[in-house]
C-alpha cells in the first residue's frame, strides 16, 4: 500500500531551537530523567477514535476533514486499510501505543456472529502491524454508547437484552485486547447514567453496574487476561449525570461494591474539569489511595462548557500533571493516551502530526520542569514543613491514635490558645513554579 503520508518522515527530537514544525523540542525519548527514559516515563498512546475515526462533523454540520484513504464505507476493506494507515503514522511519530474501541476499528455486521468475525478479521491486521512496528495496544474498549440500542446505557439500561448484549460486547473485547497484548481495558461509563429520576430506579441501575464489572473480572479470570481494569470518570455528556461522575464517586463505587482490588482510574483532563476540579486534584486524590492507572491527555477551553477534547499545549497543565505521575510512582501499565481531537478547520491530514506533535512535546516540557521543580525540592520542604506541628507533641499523638477528645481538651485547657498560624504563601508558591517553567 502507498504512504498516506509520503511528505512526512519518522519525526525526530531537534531540540528547543528547532524552527522544524515537523520534529520534536522537547520529547527526546531515550534522554534520561530520574533514571528512566522520557518514553518509558510518558508511554504516549494514540487513539483510534478521534485520529482515524473523527471526522470533523459537529452537531451544526457534517464532517470536513480530508481522509484520502478512507472512503467512508463501513466496508472491511476500509476497516483494514485504515489500520495500515494508522500505523504509519503511529511509527512516524514514535508512539510506543495505541487505544481503541471495538467500533472504531471493525464495523458491525448484520449480526453479533457476523460482527464478531469482523472483529476477528481487524484484529488479524491490527496483529500484524503490532509485529511489523513493535507498537503496543495499551488499552482496548467497547463502544457502549453509538448504536441506538444502547439509548438508555447497557449495563445501566432498563432493558435485560441490551445488558445482555453489552455482556457479550465487553467479552468479545477483552479477547481481542488479550489476543493484541492489550495492557489495561477501560470501562468509560458512555451512556451509563440519567437524564431524569421520575423515569429512573438509581439502586438498580447501579447495582447492575456492580454486577456488569464483577462479570467482567470473572470473564478476565477465565481467560487468563491479565492487563488492568480501568474506569475512566465523566461527570456529564451524553446524560446528564454520569454515574462515573469523578475519582470520588468512582472510588466510592468501587469499593462499595468490592472492586476495588480489580479496577483502577483512567483520569481524563477534560472531564476532570467537567466535574469542577483540575486534573491535579483528580490525579492526587486517585494517587493517594494507590488507584491512578492511566491518563487520558487532552484539555477543555476555559470559554466552553462542554467536553472539547483538544490537544493539550499548556507546559503549565502538563507539569502539573507530570508532578503528580512522578510523585505517585508512574504510569505504568498505563499511559498518556492523547484522547484528543483536531479541531474541525484543521481539516488536512497534516494536521493530525501536528497535533500529536505538540502534545508530546508539551508532555515532555512538563516532565522535564516537574523533574527539576523535584530536584530541588522546595515545594516538597514547604509543605513538610506546613505540617510539622503534626511530627512531634501533641500533633504526633494525634496522628498515632494516642489523643482522644478528653486528652486534647485537656492540652487545649493548659495550654489556652493556639500557637500563632503561619501564612500559606501561596503566591510565593506560584511564582515559584513560574520560575521552573
Ligand atoms: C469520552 C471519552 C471516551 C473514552 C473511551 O468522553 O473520553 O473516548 O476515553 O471510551
Ligand atoms: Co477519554
Amino acid at each position: 500500500m502507498a504512504a498516506a503520508f509520503p511528505e512526512v518522515s519518522k519525526i525526530k527530537y531537534e531540540g528547543p531551537s528547532s524552527r522544524n514544525p515537523l520534529a520534536f523540542r522537547w520529547y527526546n525519548e531515550s534522554e534520561m530523567i530520574e533514571g528512566k527514559s522520557m518514553k518509558d516515563h510518558l508511554r504516549f498512546s494514540i487513539v483510534y477514535w478521534h485520529t482515524f475515526r473523527g471526522t470533523g462533523s459537529d452537531p451544526f454540520g457534517p464532517g470536513t476533514a480530508i481522509r484520502p484513504w478512507d472512503d467512508g464505507s463501513p466496508s472491511v476493506e476500509n476497516a483494514v486499510k485504515r489500520v495500515r494507515v494508522a500505523f504509519e503514522l503511529i511509527e512516524k511519530l514514535g508512539a510506543p501505543y495505541y487505544a481503541f474501541h471495538d467500533r472504531d476499528v471493525a464495523p458491525e455486521g448484520a449480526n453479533l456472529t457476523e460482527t464478531n468475525k469482523i472483529f476477528d478479521t481487524v484484529a488479524k491486521a491490527l496483529k500484524e502491524e503490532q509485529q511489523r512496528t513493535g507498537i503496543k495496544l495499551l488499552w482496548g474498549t467497547a463502544n457502549m454508547f453509538s448504536h441506538p440500542r444502547f439509548m438508555h446505557g447497557a449495563a445501566t439500561t432498563c432493558n435485560a437484552d441490551v445488558f445482555a448484549f453489552a455482556a457479550a460486547s465487553v467479552k468479545k473485547c477483552l479477547e481481542v485486547t488479550k489476543e493484541l497484548g492489550g495492557e489495561n481495558y477501560v470501562f468509560w461509563g458512555g451512556r451509563e447514567g440519567y437524564q431524569n429520576l421520575f423515569n429512573t430506579d438509581l439502586k438498580r441501575e447501579i447495582d447492575h453496574l456492580a454486577k456488569f464489572f464483577h462479570m467482567a473480572v470473572d470473564y478476565a479470570k477465565k481467560i487468563g487476561f491479565t492487563g488492568q481494569f480501568l474506569i475512566e470518570p465523566k461527570p456529564k455528556e451524553p446524560t446528564k449525570h454520569q454515574y462515573d461522575s469523578d475519582a470520588a464517586a468512582c472510588l466510592n463505587f468501587l469499593r462499595a461494591y468490592d472492586l476495588l482490588p480489580h479496577f483502577k482510574l483512567n483520569l481524563e483532563t477534560n472531564h476532570a474539569t467537567l466535574a469542577g476540579h483540575t486534573m491535579m486534584h483528580e490525579l492526587d486524590y486517585t494517587g493517594m489511595q494507590g488507584a491512578l492507572g492511566s491518563i487520558d491527555a487532552n484539555t477543555g477551553d476555559v470559554m466552553l462548557g462542554w467536553d472539547t477534547d483538544q490537544f493539550p499545549t499548556n507546559y503549565y497543565l502538563t507539569t502539573e500533571i507530570m508532578l503528580m505521575l512522578l510523585k505517585h510512582g508512574g504510569i505504568a501499565p498505563g499511559g498518556v493516551n492523547f484522547d484528543a481531537k483536531v479541531r474541525r478547520e484543521s481539516f488536512e491530514p497534516i494536521d493530525l502530526f501536528y497535533a500529536h506533535i505538540g502534545g508530546m512535546d508539551a508532555f515532555a516540557k512538563g516532565l522535564k520542569v516537574a523533574a527539576a521543580i523535584r530536584a530541588e525540592g522546595e515545594f516538597d520542604k514547604f509543605v513538610k514543613e506546613r505540617y510539622s506541628s503534626f511530627d512531634s507533641g501533641v500533633g504526633a499523638e494525634i496522628e498515632s491514635g494516642k489523643a482522644d477528645f478528653t486528652s486534647l481538651e485537656t492540652y487545649m485547657l493548659q495550654k489556652g490558645e493556639v500557637s500563632p498560624n503561619k501564612s500559606g504563601r501561596q503566591e510565593y508558591l506560584e511564582n515559584l513554579f513560574n520560575r521552573y517553567l
